[in-house]
């Protein structure tokens, strides 16, 4: 064991050329991540939108780098081979902070959270980051003791995360103190609410809110002053074409969480659990809502990364 040395850490990131080839030009990149392609959404759709959402960030003028974990090294940026197979397999690892090590130290073919992609992100240079919905504090936490790591990450590491709002099936209120706790700031974009994923409201206001990416670009700035502050929290809403509005969602929800604990599903299967179980529920529909509010934020994060270059 030796002291951490940023320069060793550096050797196990692999970047694309496409990316690296930004870095050098001084053009604005994204980040991804993985987990929602192997954990979040069934294949082939997952594949299909992990394509569009690259394509989204080029067309908005910035470079995507979805991030992966193989054969022991950090991928920042993968081709599209890389993604065919990523989308495709079975059994990737769910990496968050705790697992990352572990993954990189036996080569496990490896699939990044919001809390490790960020922490890859960071390690390689990207500031702004894109997702669908971040982790938080579950229902009935009080019990299970169960809160996503991306909260800690948050508090942390230093990436913006775009998003649309912590996904619902969390206990939203017990989220917003957690973060508020931790010193991230949470800003919804364009709204004074606090946008719940698949909905466009929560029903609780968000602490802050800003309308344009130079608004949130000025915040960012200011934010890396303080080198020790953390990240912030991007919650932009889905597009109302594809919404499912929040009272039509409370009753899936409820029904996904019963079915989990009915299931005895625990730990890191919870998520990918409740998020399959909703598909079932409504048919389909809340994937088609999820795939429009992750390329909505990928859109929003490529003009958010370019007022920062
Ligand atoms: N957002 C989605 N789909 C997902 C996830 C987020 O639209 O699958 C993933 C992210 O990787 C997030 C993780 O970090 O779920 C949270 O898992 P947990 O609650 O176990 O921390
Ligand atoms: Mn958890």
């Amino acid at each position: 064991m030796h002291s951490p040395d940023k320069t060793e850490l550096k050797k196990l990131i692999v970047q694309s050329d496409e990316v690296s080839d930004a870095f050098a030009s001084g053009k604005p990149v994204v980040a991804l991540e993985s987990t929602i392609i192997t954990h979040g959404m069934p294949f082939p759709r997952n594949l299909e939108t992990a394509r569009q959402v690259e394509a989204d960030i080029r067309s908005e003028g910035a470079v995507p780098a979805t991030i992966a974990l193989m054969d022991g090294k950090i991928h920042v940026g993968l081709s599209d081979e890389d993604l065919d197979r990523l989308a495709r397999a079975e059994n990737v690892m769910k990496c968050s902070r705790a697992d990352l090590t572990f993954a990189l130290a036996t080569g496990a073919y490896g699939a990044t959270t919001v809390a490790a992609t960020m922490m890859a992100a960071h390690l390689a240079g990207i500031d702004v980051f894109a997702t669908g919905g971040i982790g938080g504090v579950h229902k009935g936490a009080e019990e299970t003791f169960d809160v996503s790591a991306d909260l800690e990450e948050l508090a942390r590491t230093p990436v913006c995360v775009v998003c649309a709002g912590a996904k619902a099936l969390l206990d939203l209120p017990k989220t917003l103190e957690v973060l508020e706790t931790k010193g991230v700031p949470v800003i919804s974009f364009g709204t004074s609410e606090l946008p719940a994923f698949w909905s466009r409201e929560s029903g609780l206001d968000a602490p802050y809110s800003l309308n344009t990416p130079a608004e949130i670009g000025a915040l960012l700035k200011m934010r890396a002053n303080f080198a020790d502050h953390g990240g912030v929290l991007i919650a932009n809403p889905v597009p109302e074409a594809q919404e499912i509005p929040r009272a039509e969602m409370a009753g899936y929800i409820d029904a996904a969480i019963d079915k989990a604990g009915s299931e005895g599903i625990r730990g890191k299967d919870v998520t990918p659990y409740v998020l399959g179980a909703i598909l079932d529920l409504t048919d389909g529909r809340s994937l088609d809502t999820n795939i429009a509010l992750v390329r909505n934020n990928a859109r929003l994060a490529a003009r958010i990364a370019s007022e920062l270059t």
